[in-house]
């Protein structure tokens, strides 16, 4: 590829909007926040704002931002699937009272967590030279197993062109092929526009394997990893298939982008991320055209508590035009004097490209486990894929005060579980999902179920 060709292709991150039913039910099973934090009372329209927020500032400094819409909640129809009829009150109030727990798992809004969506292929990876798409089944838990459809729409919606984009199936939802999507897939590279090596970070193996987490559930199988680069038509020489630290796992690293962050050739990780840590560096250096550079964070500077708790890993790595990287980090990583001296004397002094720290708020969606990294989903596109988007959903100064006043009209600024059982609360959601579609134009992409 000439160089003109390889400077316009950039990396855009697509954040997933915080949805108007953003709520804390404890649902998420290895993930230590969501545990710890079920049962407290949420702030939607702070948290919007905050993930609005952080869009906004990255596309100020100059980086490509997008926007996925949030699903809808409560998702009614998927109480009427499980036997709950009548009314909409009336679905909503007999779950309330027979089965609590899938009132609060069809009203999660899980979706905002877009590094879960899928697993994206850029075009000049790929043998066809399209953009390919597996959106993630999300089967390990009930809550996200409700969101690969809708998600297959949205992505189909603004993914639109079939010149230039691909979409495939979601695998079969069942544990043998228990898929998380991006934050289990990391692609290395020299420029992004270059030629890439993806890594696929797998918890289990269903089909023989040695070592599993013993204490919580390994979400991703190497089976789900290698069916997605099949359909991607990866060959093997553009993959690495790494198996995930079981004791991480175990420690709350539910998955491999809350223990590592991989940007262009850098790959900063803690040393607990692989379970064979030099065979993965081994093979990505042999199989990368570019040299890697290896950002290894030893566990004497950050224990496995403060990795999990202060969600360093979970920075987003964002490219400068100059060389330069900018780590972008949660608030909770100044909280913890290890991890802030880790940022300062390790990775900013240390000999690798990250040159600047962003300090984010994001702590609504931290409360459940979800810090920059799972907000964003990386799409990397060409300038005519950019230009072959549908619909508004890159992030104009325009689009921001339209989606922040459109927050400040539909949010509540309190939700406490006994709430989610409120009809007039999936009324709110409706109508301000139904709004969403006009504004992002992206055509109906919801099934709007009313009773
Ligand atoms: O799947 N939390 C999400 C957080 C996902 C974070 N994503 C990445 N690491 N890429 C999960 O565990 C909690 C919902 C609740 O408890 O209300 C939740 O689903």
């Amino acid at each position: 590829m000439s160089a003109a060709g390889i400077s316009s292709v950039r990396e855009v991150n697509f954040d997933g909007l915080v949805g108007p039913t953003h709520n804390y039910s404890g649902l998420a099973v290895g993930n230590v926040a969501s545990m710890s934090h079920g049962g407290l009372v949420s702030n939607p329209k702070e948290g919007a704002l905050q993930g609005l927020l952080k869009m906004k500032s990255l596309m100020d400094a100059g980086y490509a931002q997008g926007v996925l819409p949030p699903q809808q909640r409560p998702d009614i129809g998927a109480l009427r699937d499980l036997g709950f009829s009548g009314s909409n009150s009336d679905v909503l109030a007999r779950a309330a009272s027979e089965a609590p727990q899938l009132l609060r798992a069809v009203c999660s809004a899980s979706s905002m967590w877009t590094a879960n969506a899928g697993t994206i292929t850029p075009s000049m990876d790929a043998p066809d030279s399209r953009v390919h798409f597996t959106p993630a089944n999300l089967q390990s838990s009930f809550h996200r197993y409700l969101e690969p459809q809708t998600t297959g729409r949205v992505l189909q919606a603004i993914f639109r062109d079939e010149q230039h984009f691909a979409h495939h199936p979601v695998l079969p939802a069942t544990p043998a092929f228990s898929d998380e999507g991006a934050a289990n897939h990391t692609r290395l590279c020299g420029e992004h526009g270059e030629p890439g090596v993806h890594l696929f970070v797998y918890g289990r193996q269903a089909f023989g394997g040695e070592r599993e987490p013993t204490r919580f559930p390994a979400r991703q199988t190497l089976e789900a990893s290698q069916a997605v680069a099949r359909q991607h038509g990866l060959t093997q020489a553009q993959t690495v298939f790494a198996q995930q630290h079981p004791d991480a796992i175990d420690a709350g690293v539910f998955h491999n982008d809350v223990i590592a962050v991989g940007n262009g050739p850098v790959l900063l990780y803690h040393e607990m991320a692989f379970l064979d840590e030099e065979g993965t560096l081994d093979e990505l250096r042999a199989k990368m055209a570019s040299p890697l550079i290896p950002v290894r964070v030893p566990l004497e500077a950050v224990s496995m508590e403060d990795a999990v708790a202060s969600y360093l890993f979970n920075s987003q790595l964002l490219s400068n035009p100059d060389g330069t990287m900018t780590l972008v980090v949660p608030g909770e990583c100044q909280e913890r004097e290890a991890v802030w001296r880790t940022i300062q004397d390790h990775l900013l002094a240390g000999n690798n490209p990250i040159s600047e720290v962003i300090v984010k708020d994001v702590k609504q969606s931290m409360r459940n486990g979800g810090g920059p990294a799972c907000l964003r989903l990386r799409v990397v596109l060409t300038d005519a894929e950019r230009e072959a988007l549908t619909g508004r959903v890159l992030l104009t100064e325009a689009l921001y005060d339209d989606l922040t006043a459109w927050v400040n009209r539909h949010y509540r600024d309190l939700l406490a579980p006994d709430d989610l059982a409120d009809p007039q609360l999936a009324e709110e959601s409706l109508t301000a999902l139904d709004e969403l579609t006009q504004l992002l134009k992206v055509g109906p992409v919801y099934p709007f179920q009313l009773g």
